[in-house]
């Protein structure tokens, strides 16, 4: 087997500075990573599994399925149409199971926190009134926590409802939610529409493939609309809804002289947990005791993203560098639980000092310590974690950090900061945004989300974003994607004038924003929900998210829970380009996918393998939507005066966005 780390292998491009810089190392040489797993395996991907045609659903198979052969078809008599359209809808289930799962415990820490049993507190007020509101609680003369706890259990009674529909469909554009009644798709319960996916796809079951698609809309519904929504807003109100906030972000953030703890997964109470025992006197003292100056946690993953968004704790790596993290040899512990690990970390650890630990009983793994997250006691529990970790530090052997590899970002764009950042402080709306977007100075907004993968170069993100900059685009970004904008320095409000087109580059400059804007984690991709829905609601683009000037895409998708977010976005509108979906082995399936679901749902999905293409097909669609609502038409370009910046300017210092101040920490 070749070594060739840090350089081109046969299908992947290593261009992250921090991942060469750390590969290149002796100590990062002896550890096996994914990228040489690819280089060893040596054959390409199963083309039935890719096309979507291999079908394991009975024992009467694996049938491999060949469309438009007769002979090729399931020994059920199952075309390639419905398999496809099965284990489509069987990804749709898985991605939204995972999403649920997480909202579930989000939504059950929530309830112990409206109790006073968790050391969190009610922190959103303002959000928790309007989450309130939504499922018709009283507010008036109650205390947040009895509000709370009432929210908090009609919350949870979503997951388990039988008939009726999501209480927060009612969120979406008046058209939306008209569009999906006629459509028979609205979710009933979170977890019925799971659990029916699963039973329709059963064999011999559903095998009607639009009547399966039809299900897999309902299910990503329940997914967006439901448990995504329910987990980012809960949280939210937890933990503190994202303001922007500057931090750093790559391997560099690691640390010397300090017990180095990550946070890989997903679920935020565990996270949160650890940031505020990282601070405790007693834990300090021991790490001090230990010869360290400190804790010093960093997240990856969407873990990552969620301390990152609320807290402005740098991110060591996303999704790709789970791996490198570890192989720098100067982390004393991985903490995780759920989703998107690999179990190759494990190894990677092997003859370090490093400890993975697991904390979910959910997630467990040959070669780790398991550490259970009491949810009674969280913070018991993450004094024992840290206890742990810093009793590695004396252990750690040789190590190597890529400390030039630290990029400032600027993070923190929920709904609500946009809302307040371009309305300005007194009006906090999206009326400027709207503006911008009818007079041009914004061609519309690309939303650059999921995960990152071996199979294509790791600067397919930027690219994709630095096309659509250069054509005005504001981007917005959530999960790996995010990650990987923020460390190519796309999240700097600097970046603004080297890659955004000249008026997009002057609204950011106004703003003091950068053009990628981080808008949080892959369950976050809920808030890009909620700001299509009041961008439609502030009016002058149209009456649904259809109509939008706006398109999303999540090129380097690597988990299911991905398929679910495309799909759900769809279904509620937006047009959504992937590099690749497992639908190409079915013609029919292909056409509905492409072009089908867009009559029913006014978006339909597409994919494009070069990034650049991808991005000017994103482009085209934008340019589509400006053409159809009649503002596409070329102006002269108007410079800003005085009082467009003043309506722009909504920084207490009249520097910029909110939370920032002066531009330092
Ligand atoms: Ni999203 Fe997060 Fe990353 Fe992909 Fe995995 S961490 S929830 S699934 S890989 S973006
Ligand atoms: Fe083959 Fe049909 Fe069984 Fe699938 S369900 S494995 S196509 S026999």
């Amino acid at each position: 087997m070749s070594k060739s780390k840090g350089g081109c292998t046969s299908c992947n491009d290593i261009t992250g500075a921090s991942t060469k810089d750390l590969l290149n190392q002796d100590l990062a040489k002896q550890v096996r990573t994914a990228y040489d797993r690819i280089e060893d395996r040596g054959v390409s991907a199963c083309l039935f599994g890719s096309g979507g045609t291999c079908c394991r659903i009975c024992n009467m198979g694996p049938c491999q399925i060949i469309d438009g052969v007769e002979q090729m078809i399931g020994i059920c008599g199952a075309t390639a149409a419905t398999v496809v359209a099965r284990n489509f809808a069987r990804i749709v289930a898985a991605g939204t199971a995972a999403h649920t799962d997480h909202a579930r415990e989000m939504v059950m820490g929530f309830i112990e926190t409206a109790k006073g049993k968790t050391p969190h507190e009610i922190k959103d007020v303002e959000k928790l009134h309007a989450m309130a509101e939504t499922f018709g609680i009283e507010i008036e003369g109650r205390d947040k926590n009895e509000i709370a706890l009432e929210l908090g259990e009609k919350a949870l009674a979503e997951f388990g409802q039988q008939q009726g529909t999501l209480t927060m469909l009612k969120r979406a554009p008046k058209k939306q939610q008209e569009i999906w009644k006629a459509k028979g798709v609205e979710p009933r319960g979170i977890d019925r529409e799971v659990v029916e996916t699963m039973h329709r796809t059963h064999m011999g079951v559903d095998q009607e493939y639009k009547n399966i698609m039809k299900q897999a809309a309902r299910c990503s519904l329940a997914d967006g609309w439901g448990a995504s929504m329910l987990s980012t807003e809960l949280t939210d109100i937890m933990f503190g809804t994202p303001v922007p906030r500057r931090a750093l972000i790559d391997l560099g953030v690691l640390k010397e002289d300090q017990v180095n703890v990550t946070v890989h997964g997903h679920e935020p109470l565990l996270a949160e947990s650890l940031c505020m025992a990282a601070e405790d006197p007693e834990i300090l003292a021991l790490a001090k005791k230990v010869g360290a100056k400190g804790i010093n946690l960093a997240g990856v993953c969407c873990t990552g993203n969620e301390i990152l968004m609320r807290r402005g704790i740098p991110v060591a790596g996303s999704f790709i560098q789970q791996e490198m993290v570890l192989a720098t040899g100067a982390v004393e512990a991985m903490v995780v639980d759920v989703q998107c690990v690999m179990q190759s970390v494990a190894q990677v650890v092997k003859g370090k000092h490093t400890d993975i630990i697991t904390t979910n009983y959910r997630a467990k793994m040959p070669d780790a310590i398991h550490m259970q997250f009491e949810e009674d006691d969280p913070l018991g529990s993450a004094k024992a974690i840290l206890t742990h970790a810093i009793n590695n530090f004396k252990k750690r052997g040789d190590y190597y950090i890529p400390k030039d590899n630290k990029l400032d970002v600027v993070v923190g764009f929920s709904h609500e900061t946009i809302n307040y950042m371009l309305g300005g402080r007194f009006r906090k709306s999206y009326r400027p945004l709207n503006d911008n977007i009818i007079n041009g100075r914004i061609k519309g907004l690309g939303a650059l989300v999921g995960c990152e993968h071996y199979k294509y170069s790791d600067d397919v993100h930027f690219k994709i974003a630095v096309e659509l900059l250069k054509n005005n685009v504001l981007v917005l970004a959530t999960g790996c994607a995010a990650q990987a904008l923020g460390r190519m320095g796309l999240m700097r409000p600097e970046a603004a004038a080297e890659y955004c087109g000249e008026s997009l580059a002057e609204v950011c400059e106004t703003v003091g924003m950068p053009p990628v804007l981080h808008v949080g984690s892959c369950v976050d991709n809920s808030r890009l929900l909620i700001a299509l829905t009041a961008m439609v609601k502030e009016g002058g683009l149209g009456e649904d998210i259809s109509e939008l000037p706006a398109c999303g895409t999540a090129p380097l998708w690597m988990s299911e829970k991905a398929v679910a977010i495309g799909q759900y976005f769809v279904t509620s509108g937006a047009h959504v380009i992937f590099q690749n979906l497992p639908v190409t082995g079915s013609k029919e399936m292909n056409e509905f996918i492409t072009n089908g679901m867009k009559e029913e749902y006014g978006a339909c999905w597409d994919y494009e393998e070069d990034p650049i293409k991808l991005a000017q097909k994103m482009i085209k669609a934008i340019d589509g939507k400006r053409e159809a609502l009649g503002i596409n038409k070329k102006k002269d370009r108007v410079l800003f005066d005085m009082e467009m910046r003043r309506d722009l300017d909504v920084g207490a210092t009249g520097q910029g966005i909110p939370g920032l101040g002066c531009g330092h920490k």
